[in-house]
């Protein structure tokens, strides 16, 4: 069935979106947006946090107009039960980032223990860097035994005999004293996760204060732990990225290319076929099928960590996914994990494209498991990309429909380090620029799409307003590719900046929006942000920063969104989160904790209005620095 015109503008602002919305209809493939639909109306109580099934005496739920039962049969009420599904959403966050982390460590000592074939040290520096904060001794060590001396402090750090994590080290001082206080210092990064599922078991933890304050100390082991190792590793075995040009949209598929496409986050399995598709003799098989070449692109997280270091042209952000499919031009697809939804391996069906997926924790329906393995992803990576020029002979030339047009160009690379460089070697060009308000500050607009904000509209307003009132946005995530879609990331969008940014951008030759990475990568923003605050003396929170994820939908949105708040910047959620069930809750994150913290949460589904709230919080640090 056809999509009217109007249902498809109100589902997207993307032009490739929409082609391929009606595209996706015409083959009757079913949707997220579809399905979203299906679903309404969603239930009222989840919505608002207060149904609980933690334990086998209920399901519970609390009738929010006082009529019904105001108590879950444990006794419980709105504040603990709202309490506890946050937190263990936050518990699910930084678990998914942190495991990531922790797949990267195993392959840093897999390096080390040349057990990892075509995996190397590519950042000795980094490397090195990290050995000294960490206290491991280097003398004379080779790049290899110091691999596997890091890769060992860095599994304590997701153990429990800890009282701090290491890189709370990086937190400027006056922060740490904040947590000290509170008693939320990260201890052990699988330690919180694991206390916050304890807490929340029926029966243990029944002060909704005590338990969102543990779920900060929770989101911390993420920000502070497990998606920072994540980052720092990757780097070590694939690059500090550093400035590069790129496209992105649905136009980067070629027709008369063989497609690979990546999707999911970890670097491990997408750097072993960027290589495999430079491999001369696939090349050459590629030709021999009538192919002009083998092409690469990448989809949501995976897709921004080659992006970063390498340059791959990134196909879309989270919603795009199906879409992608539906170009018919996708010769095989390669998933790992996170936010691959369970609806695509049936949605490829439709298609030529083999689905594969790559690792023992994420299988899908119809998608076949190839499970990559540090000994083993060279060869695998290299039969894949093989099988991916087969898939390429049996496509379906009446399914098939090319985008027409260009893609986008954009830049990337953006690294704390590159940045850094970008300005000449230090920090200190940009404090000046903040000192002088040519730049009035900088915000970090991150997070995913969510068909319940119409696609890529959240970010891309909000942002346009922001550097239209010369605020410096970085990004990561769906929220980067949705920026960068909307031709905010080429040295020439800073014509779209206000008259200080402006000037800002034009003198460095930079996009007035950065892109700093996947969403594991958040913690270079905040990495940026404690090296500011280290150079002026101050914390965190008295900086004219701001963070905003305008259309998130995952859990781990919700673990970084806390870190950012804990970490002291103030953080502006597009979706409202399951918290309105609990005034006590809501009052807390939104008013209280700028008492305890120095930053709180606002909640404000029109990216305009969101918009105005970050400008008003950056004119009162503002005035607060005396600036
Ligand atoms: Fe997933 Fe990371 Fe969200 Fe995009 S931004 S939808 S988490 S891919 Ni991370
Ligand atoms: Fe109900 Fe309490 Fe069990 Fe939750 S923990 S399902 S509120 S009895």
């Amino acid at each position: 069935m056809l999509l009217k015109k109007e249902e498809i503008q109100a589902r997207t602002i993307t032009e490739d979106g929409r082609l391929f919305l009606q595209k996706a209809a015409q083959d009757g493939l079913e949707t997220v947006w579809d399905r979203y639909q299906a679903q309404q109306p969603q239930c009222g109580f989840c919505e608002l946090g207060l149904s609980c099934r933690n334990c086998s005496m209920g399901p519970c739920r609390i009738d929010p107009f006082g009529e019904g039962p105001q108590r879950g049969v444990c006794g419980a009420d709105a504040d603990i039960i709202v309490a506890r599904n946050l937190g263990r959403m936050i518990a699910a966050g930084a678990a998914s980032h942190s495991d990531h982390g922790r797949d990267l460590v195993e392959v840093l000592r897999k390096v080390g223990e040349g057990k990892a074939p075509g995996y190397g040290i590519q950042s000795e520096e980094k490397l090195r860097k990290l050995a000294s904060e960490l206290g491991v001794a280097q003398d004379g060590k080779s790049a290899e035994a110091l691999a596997v001396a890091v890769a060992e402090a860095l599994e304590e750090e997701f153990g429990t005999r800890k009282k701090a994590l290491a890189f709370v080290g990086r937190v400027p001082e006056k922060r740490r004293k904040v947590w000290e206080k509170l008693g939320i210092t990260p201890r052990g990064i699988d330690r919180e996760t694991s206390e916050m599922m304890h807490r929340t078991h029926m029966g243990v933890d029944n002060d909704w204060k005590s338990l969102l304050l543990h779920g900060l100390r929770n989101a911390l082991s993420d920000g502070w732990g497990g998606s920072l190792i994540a980052t720092e590793v990757s780097d070590i075995l694939f690059g500090v990225p550093k400035p590069v040009a790129s496209e992105v949209n649905l136009r980067v598929l070629k027709e008369d290319q063989v497609n690979i496409v990546v999707h999911g986050h970890n670097p491990i399995v997408s750097e072993m076929i960027f290589q495999a598709a430079q491999d001369p003799e696939l090349l050459q098989l590629a030709e021999e099928k009538g192919a002009q070449g083998i092409n690469l692109a990448g989809l949501c997280c995976t897709g921004n960590e080659l992006l970063m270091r390498r340059g791959i042209p990134i196909a879309g952000n989270h919603l795009m996914t199906e879409l992608a499919l539906s170009t018919g031009l996708v010769d095989m697809m390669l998933v790992d994990y996170q936010c691959i939804m369970p609806a695509l391996g049936e949605a490829a069906r439709c298609y030529h494209t083999r689905m594969v997926s790559t690792s023992d924790k994420a299988r899908y329906p119809f998608m076949e498991h190839r499970e990559f393995r540090p000994e083993n992803a060279r060869q695998l990576a290299r039969d894949l990309v093989q099988e991916a020029v087969e898939s390429y002979t049996r496509r379906i030339p009446a399914k098939v429909l090319s985008p027409p047009g260009d893609a986008v160009k954009m830049m990337a690379g953006f690294s704390v380090e590159a940045i850094v460089s970008a300005l000449g070697g230090s920090a200190g060009p940009l404090i000046d620029a903040i000192k002088s308000g040519a730049i009035q500050g900088a915000v970090g607009v991150v997070g995913c799409n969510n068909p319940k904000i119409r696609h890529d509209y959240g970010h891309v307003t909000l942002t346009t307003r922001l550097i239209q009132n010369d605020v410096l946005v970085v990004d990561t995530g769906c929220a980067a590719v949705a920026h960068a879609k909307a031709g905010l990331k080429v040295p020439e969008a800073a014509e779209k900046a206000g008259p200080g940014l402006q000037q800002v951008c034009r003198a460095l030759g930079i996009p007035p929006v950065l892109h700093m990475g996947s969403c594991v990568d958040n913690v270079r923003i905040f990495d940026l942000a404690a090296a500011l605050a280290h150079a002026l003396g101050t914390d965190i929170s008295d900086l004219p920063l701001a963070a905003a994820a305008p259309e998130w939908y995952s859990e781990k949105a919700v673990s970084i969104a806390c870190y950012a708040v804990a970490s002291g910047v103030y953080t502006v959620l597009g979706t409202p989160p399951p918290i309105f069930g609990s005034p006590n809750i809501v009052k807390l994150l939104t008013e209280d904790l700028d008492d305890l913290l120095g930053a709180s949460f606002a909640v404000e589904p029109d990216p305009t209005k969101a918009a105005d709230l970050i400008l008003e919080r950056i004119r009162a640090k503002r005035a607060a620095l005396g600036l």
